[in-house]
C-alpha cells in the first residue's frame, strides 16, 4: 500500500528526473508556503529550460525584499544588490557583456517605490534586460507595509485606518514610458508565465513583466488567492498587441487583463 511518505518521495524522484527543477540552487526558497513566488519561480524555470539557455550565461539581478532574496534561490550568477537600485546593476552587466541574459527581478516597493526613477530610463534607453516585477502590493520582507500598489482602504499595522494614496499601476507606466515589451502575468499561471517569458527573452530590447502575486503571510484583505483567481483574466481574442495607444486605454479600463499588453517587434 502506497503511504503519502512514499508517495511524496516518488513525486520527488519523478519531479528530479524531469529536470523540471534544474535551476534551482542547492538553497531551498524561505518563502512562506503558500506565497505566488513559488509559481513565478516555477514560470521563469519552465522558460529557461524550454530555450535552452545555459545557466552559466545567466545572471539574476535582484534588489531588497522577499523577491529580491531570487538568486539565491537559483543556479545561475548572481547580483544581490540594493534596496531599489536593481535596474541600474543589470544595465551595468548587460552592458559590460552582451552576451549574457540578463534578469532583473524585485518586488513593488523596489521597483516602484524607492526605485521607481529608474524605469523610465531603462524602458526609453530599450536595454536588453528582461525586468520581472513580483508585485504583491504589500512590503513583504519588512512584515506588511502598504506600498506603491496597495489598494485603497489597505489596513496593515502601519495604516491603521486604511491606506489612502491611490495605488500605481506599473503595467500603465511602462506603457507611458515606451517600454517595447510589456505583459501583464498572474503568479498562479507559471505556464502563462513560462509561455511569455520566453517570447521576452527572445526580444531584442527591454521587457517589462508585471506579475501579480498573493503574499498569503500579511495580505488577508484584497490580493488574495481568491481575489486574483477571481479577477485577472487574459485579453480578449484577437487582441493586436502591437497597437500602443490600444493597449494604454485597455489597461486604463481593466487592471486584470493578462498576457502580452504591447509588444514592439522591430525594437
Ligand atoms: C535603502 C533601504 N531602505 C529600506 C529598506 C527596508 N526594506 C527592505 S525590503 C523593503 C520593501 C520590500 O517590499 P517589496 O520591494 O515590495 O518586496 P517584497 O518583500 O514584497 O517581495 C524595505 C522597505 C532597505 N533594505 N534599504
Ligand atoms: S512575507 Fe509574503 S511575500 Fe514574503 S515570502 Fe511570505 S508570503 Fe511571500
Ligand atoms: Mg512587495
Amino acid at each position: 500500500m502506497k503511504t503519502s511518505g512514499s508517495i511524496i518521495a516518488e513525486k520527488i524522484r519523478k519531479t528530479g528526473k524531469s529536470g523540471e527543477l534544474s535551476i534551482r540552487s542547492e538553497n531551498l526558497p524561505t518563502w512562506c508556503p503558500g506565497c505566488g513566488y513559488f509559481g513565478i519561480h516555477q514560470g521563469m524555470n519552465q522558460a529557461i529550460q524550454t530555450l535552452k539557455i545555459p545557466h552559466h550565461e545567466i545572471v539574476m539581478v535582484s534588489g531588497i525584499g522577499c523577491a529580491g532574496r531570487y538568486p539565491f534561490f537559483v543556479n545561475t550568477y548572481g547580483f544581490h544588490s540594493a534596496h531599489g537600485r536593481t535596474l541600474p546593476v543589470a544595465t551595468g552587466i548587460k552592458m559590460a557583456n552582451p552576451k549574457l541574459t540578463v534578469f532583473a527581478v524585485g518586488g513593488d516597493g523596489d521597483g516602484l517605490g524607492i526605485g521607481g526613477g529608474h524605469l523610465p530610463h531603462m524602458a526609453r534607453k530599450d536595454i536588453n534586460v528582461n525586468y520581472i516585477l513580483f508585485d504583491n502590493s504589500i512590503y513583504g520582507l519588512t512584515k506588511g507595509q502598504p506600498s506603491p500598489t496597495s489598494m485603497v482602504g489597505f489596513k496593515t499595522k502601519a495604516s491603521p485606518y486604511g491606506n489612502e494614496p491611490a495605488p500605481l499601476n506599473g503595467t500603465l507606466m511602462a506603457l507611458a514610458y515606451g517600454a517595447s515589451f510589456v505583459a501583464r502575468l498572474f503568479a498562479g499561471d507559471a505556464k502563462g508565465i513560462a509561455a511569455v517569458l520566453e517570447q521576452a527573452i527572445q526580444h531584442p530590447g527591454f521587457s517589462f513583466l508585471h506579475i501579480y502575486s498573493s503574499c498569503v503571510t500579511f495580505d488577508k484583505q484584497y490580493k488574495t488567492w481568491d481575489f486574483l483567481n477571481k479577477n485577472v483574466h487574459p485579453t480578449a481574442d484577437g487582441y493586436d498587441t502591437s497597437n500602443h495607444k490600444d493597449a494604454i486605454n485597455g489597461v486604463l479600463e481593466d487592471d486584470y487583463t493578462t498576457g502580452i499588453i504591447y509588444w514592439k517587434k522591430n525594437a
